[in-house]
């Protein structure tokens, strides 16, 4: 574990002032695969390195030179799992680097930042202060499970239907709506056929999530994420049903009935402890989207990314009238969205990829902008895997990006293609309009020198804890 790092322009003076000890806690979520895990692991490196950082120059407090040093420091909540920086570093710093193993629950890390204050009120002694940032990772899969607590079973398998009635849906949907077509709702419910039902539907939304098709709207969440506690639980043993008459009747016993009451009881027993337990203590909010992946794969797939992240939050309104604080209590006071990954564009096209989310992301965050919260739109890369370069094609010097392609070990260099400002239309969503391809981490030399090369994270520290300290 790391050692306070003493600055050699300490003076005697300095003391260490508990009264300004200071704790936040920043919940990072986006779906899997949105690079959550590099993220925390890139962020916690640059705050361990801050004291020779030198990637850091919109981090104001790191700049101005009053960061003392940074500890990771025993977590505070036991029954969350310990997010595992050090296996994580020790594969992104490996030789070769790797990339860290995929992870599938919530975890937490505890961080330590000791900052010499410039509270004006203490300027004659200058004081050292703690801030104190847990740092919680969870999936977004199951933010997406935070709508379903306003609607009812019948409100649910309506949605689905709709959605069902589109292409890839339509077609993916099939084996599972053929086998529920032929159900009679009215039936005693038999274990067997419940199971089936909802083994389809599982096997539908693991297909829609597929690289393939690439969507986020998949509700419920833990069917596709069940995390280590509920895998193959019976809770999970329900799906929505299609074109459920007006009239029907819920009896107790029929294979409506029991869809229904299991509908209810994971909304009860699922979704409402996870967000009791754990957001209502979370300050600040990070939501990570892999928007560029969306471009790659298709129309279909960002249109569903920007309608789940949508509809999340709606229902999110993290002012005083949205659901959850009225259920749960909630003090987010910031949200920063973040399209992750940034490397894969040229620097160049940085800022029509920050416009482009600020545009998908129009209607909710206006709504919480409206609701008091402070929030930031952000593309940023935690762990930087390519450089800028030139090419000259027909006369015309371009800019590209180079880094090492994870399959082979020969750099390539390419042009990834304009990102758009604003949505395009459909017919102009075409796959050849990209070019992404996934790289390896960089092969550094001074690797515990100084913090990871990255894409404004420093912007991304600023925003989140520059006022705490
Ligand atoms: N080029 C690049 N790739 C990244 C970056 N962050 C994540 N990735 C890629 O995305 C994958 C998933 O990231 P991870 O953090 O495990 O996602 P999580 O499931 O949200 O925790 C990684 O294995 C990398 O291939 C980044 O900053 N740059
Ligand atoms: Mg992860």
């Amino acid at each position: 574990m790391k050692k306070w790092l003493p600055r050699s322009s300490t003076t005697l003076n300095e003391r260490i002032n508990r009264t300004l000890d200071k704790q936040v806690k920043l919940a990072v979520t986006g779906l899997s695969r949105s690079g959550k895990t590099v993220f925390i692991t890139s962020l916690v490196h640059q705050l361990l390195h801050g004291l020779q950082a030198t990637r850091l120059p919109f981090f104001k407090m790191v700049n101005n030179g009053r960061l003392r040093g940074t500890k990771v420091m025993p977590q505070p909540d036991m029954h969350i799992p310990a997010f595992r920086y050090d296996l994580a570093i020790e594969q992104l710093c490996g030789e070769p680097p790797a990339w860290p193993q995929p992870t599938n629950g919530i975890s937490e890390i505890r961080l330590a930042i000791r900052y010499l204050s410039n509270n004006p009120l203490l300027k004659h002694f200058s004081s050292i202060g703690t801030l104190y940032v847990d740092i919680i990772d969870y999936p977004g899969e199951w933010l997406l499970d935070l709508p379903l607590l306003e609607l009812s079973y019948e409100q649910w398998s309506a949605q689905i239907t709709q959605l069902c009635k589109i292409e890839p849906r339509l077609s993916l949907s099939e084996e599972w709506r053929a086998f529920i077509s032929q159900v009679d709702l009215n039936t005693e419910a038999d274990s067997a056929i419940l199971r089936q039902a909802s083994e389809l539907y599982t096997d539908f939304l693991h297909q829609c999530k597929s690289p393939k098709y690439g969507l986020s709207l998949l509700q419920p969440g833990r069917f596709t994420m069940p995390g280590d506690d509920l895998k193959n639980a019976p809770l999970l043993e329900f799906c929505p049903l299609l074109n459920i008459p007006e009239d029907m009747k819920d009896d107790g016993k029929s294979f409506y009935s029991q869809m229904k009451k299991r509908y209810e009881s994971y909304k009860e027993r699922v979704i409402k402890p996870f967000y009791k337990e754990h957001f209502a203590s979370f300050d600040r909010q990070i939501v990570l989207a892999d928007v560029l992946k969306t471009f790659q794969t298709s129309y279909a797939s960002f249109v569903d990314m920007r309608n789940a992240i949508n509809m999340v939050l709606e229902s999110f309104q993290y002012g005083k009238s949205g659901l959850i604080n009225k259920l749960f209590g909630l003090n987010i006071d910031k949200i920063l969205f973040a399209a992750t990954k940034a490397d894969h564009i040229t620097p160049d096209q940085l800022p029509n990829l920050e416009n482009f989310l600020q545009n998908m992301l129009a209607t909710s965050h206006n709504n919480v902008i409206f609701e008091g919260v402070h929030t930031e739109t952000l593309a940023l890369a935690a762990v930087k895997c390519t450089q800028a370069a030139y090419t000259i094609f027909e006369g015309k010097r371009i800019s590209c990006i180079k880094g090492m392609p994870v399959v082979g070990d020969k750099p390539i260099a390419l042009f990834p293609g304009q990102i758009p400002t604003d949505i395009l239309m459909p017919e102009q969503w075409v796959k050849e309009r990209f070019h992404f391809i996934d790289f390896k981490p960089p092969r550094l030399a001074n690797i515990h020198g100084s913090g990871l090369p990255h894409i404004r994270l420093d912007r991304a520290l600023e925003f989140l804890l520059g006022d705490k300290f």
